[in-house]
This record gives structure tokens, C-alpha cells and sequence, in this order.
């Protein structure tokens, strides 16, 4: 879809805003503060790609309205490039702060610099860069990935203890770049590396997306003779996968264990229904303390550097348990 510039005259005044094709503005494209000094954020989200996703993004917008700021919301549809152009275009339209979610984690040092000369704060909400700079951004909110691969490789490591024999082991990583696959990847290897048996035989992105989990699957299924477990990051490609697995008349969560992250409903649904093995909690429900370190932020207030979310782990009863009250 392609991304559209939009202008909207305002009583002679020309304001221009860069709005992704899919992307809204829900304060209105007037520069700086809102109406009666609201608190205009510009937030770039990363795109639309899973249902972790499109929980957070609802959890921001929701987040916004209830802490009175007007919300300048950007799609970048997975594209650094336009969450650079999303950036550009709140410092042009003089937000009072900006926030994104950096779908991969290098290249923001020049942007987030220019949004520094202009004098306006950025929180990071989600996923990390790696700027060395710190001071380019006031804090960040979000999981600690590393963790969440260690818990997916420690429950592994349980599953096959006093067990002998190779346990060849297929990945699906995440978005390449991206800090949750990055480090999903590292914190999992690292848990795993000194039970020699569990082999991770085949590793390859299908993008955190479901179509890419089915696909990159099939692939698997068709190189690797003995495939016993799957690590996905992320359960949208656990239940892609799951489709190319049935497909070839195997039994997901029997003939091939299954391990993803994130616990949004369809992969609680799939685990509670004996699909999925387990699942590493991420939770996407960061709108909230989003919005408190904008208010923060905005006040001269000093914040936390580092926030981060709690989260924990579901087994197949703990997921028949949740399912009820999940809220996302
Ligand atoms: C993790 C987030 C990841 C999710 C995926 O915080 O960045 O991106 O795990 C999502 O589902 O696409």
C-alpha cells in the first residue's frame, strides 16, 4: 500500500503531515501542543504483520485516549525508511514527543539526532537500537527478549532431561535485524548449549508472519528427515507452521513439539488444545506506561532509562486456565 502525504489547511495555515497509507492521525495534523495545551505524541509503529501487533497498537491508541493525548499514529508497514519518514514528519510538525518501536535495531542514530537538535524527547517503546548514544532517547519500555529465549531453551532442556538420542530442532526467527529475533535467538542457543543432543538443525526468518511460518515450514519439512521440535519466535509463524505440519500428515505438539512467544489468544488457543507445547509470555499491552513516561517526560520529570514489562510462561493446563480472562 502506498504511503500518502497529506495536507489539511487549518483556518489559512497550512500543516502538512507524512501519514503511511494505513496510518491515522487521531490528534489532528495542527503542529506542537494539541488543543488546550493536550500533549501531542507521534508514534511510528513497526506495522501490522501479527497478532502481538495489532494488540499493541490497540493498547497505544486506547492508552492515549485515556491519558487525554492526542495520538499522530503512523503505520510504517515493516519499512525502516518510513518509520525514518514518520520521525521527520513529527519534528516538522513540532510534536512534544515522539515514540516508536524500531523494527530492526540499527540506523536511527542521524533521525534520532535531528529530533534531539529540535528539542523533542523520543521514548522507545517495544523493541531496542543500538545506538551508543543513550542520551538520544529518554527511556525504554519493553520485554527483555534474551529472557524469553532462555525460558523457551530451559523448558527444553526439562522436557528432554535423562532422555538419550539427537533432538533435531528447526527455528523460525523473527524479522531479521529485529532485537526480539536477535535475541530470542541467542537467549535460546545460549540455554541449550550444554545438552549437546538438542541440535538446532535448520534456522531461517519467516518475519514474525503466519503465511512465512507455513512456508518456511514446508521447507523445512522437506530437507529435514527427523524434525522434533520447532522454536518459533513468535506464534503467529508457530501457527503458520502448524498448517504446513498437519499438511504433511504429522501431529503438531506430538510428532513435533512446539515452542513459541508471545501468548496473544490464537496461540494460547493452540496450546490449549495440545498444538503448541509452551509459550514464553510478551506482553503487547504497553500503552499504558507509555503514556505515564510521555506525561513524564513532557513535565521535566525524570524517567526510568530502562522499563521493563513482566511477563511469564504458559504450559498447556496454564493456557486452559487463561484462556478466559485473556484480554488480547
Ligand atoms: C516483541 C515484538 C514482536 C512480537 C511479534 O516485543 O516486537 O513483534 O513477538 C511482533 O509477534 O511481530
Amino acid at each position: 500500500m502506498r504511503r500518502t502525504l497529506s495536507v489539511a489547511v487549518f483556518g489559512g495555515l497550512l500543516a502538512v503531515s507524512a501519514l503511511a497509507g494505513c496510518g491515522d492521525s487521531d490528534g489532528g495534523a495542527e503542529g506542537g501542543g494539541g488543543d488546550d495545551g493536550q500533549i501531542v505524541l507521534g508514534f511510528s509503529q513497526v506495522g501490522a504483520e501479527s497478532g502481538w501487533r495489532t494488540a499493541n497498537t490497540e493498547s497505544i491508541k486506547a492508552s492515549a485516549t485515556a491519558a487525554g493525548i492526542k495520538l499522530q499514529f503512523s503505520d510504517a508497514q515493516g519499512k525502516q525508511e518510513n518509520q525514518i519518514s514518520d520521525i521527520r514528519g513529527f519534528i516538522t510538525q513540532k510534536v512534544d514527543v515522539i515514540a516508536f518501536s524500531p523494527v530492526v535495531t540499527s540506523g536511527w542514530d542521524a533521525v534520532l539526532k535531528e529530533a534531539k537538535d529540535a528539542g523533542i524527547p523520543v521514548i522507545l517503546t517495544d523493541r531496542a537500537v543500538d545506538s551508543q548514544d543513550t542520551s538520544l532517547y529518554q527511556s525504554f519500555i519493553g520485554s527483555d527478549f534474551k529472557v524469553e529465549g532462555t525460558k523457551a531453551g530451559e523448558w527444553l532442556v526439562k522436557e528432554y532431561e535423562g532422555k538419550t538420542g539427537d533432538v533435531n530442532i528447526v527455528e523460525l526467527q523473527g524479522t531479521t535485524g529485529s532485537a526480539p529475533a536477535i535475541d530470542r535467538q541467542t537467549g535460546f542457543a545460549d540455554a541449550i548449549k550444554a545438552n549437546p543432543n538438542l541440535k538446532i538443525v535448520k534456522s531461517q526468518t519467516g518475519d514474525f508472519k503466519r503465511a512465512d511460518g507455513k512456508t518456511v515450514m514446508e521447507t523445512f519439512l522437506q530437507s529435514v528427515p527427523k524434525i522434533d521440535v520447532l522454536y518459533a519466535h513468535n506464534d503467529d509463524m508457530g501457527l503458520g507452521a502448524i498448517e504446513a505440519i498437519k499438511a504433511a500428515g504429522k501431529k503438531p505438539g506430538q510428532d513435533i513439539k512446539i515452542i513459541t512467544v508471545d501468548a496473544v489468544k490464537d496461540g494460547m488457543t493452540a496450546l490449549a488444545a495440545g498444538e503448541i507445547n509452551f509459550i514464553v509470555e510478551c506482553s503487547p499491552l504497553l500503552g499504558d506506561q507509555l503514556m505515564e513516561t510521555v506525561k513524564a517526560v513532557k513535565d521535566g520529570k525524570p524517567v526510568e532509562k530502562r522499563i521493563l514489562t513482566k511477563e511469564g510462561t504458559f504450559t498447556q493446563e496454564e493456557a486452559k486456565a487463561a484462556l478466559p480472562t485473556r484480554k488480547y
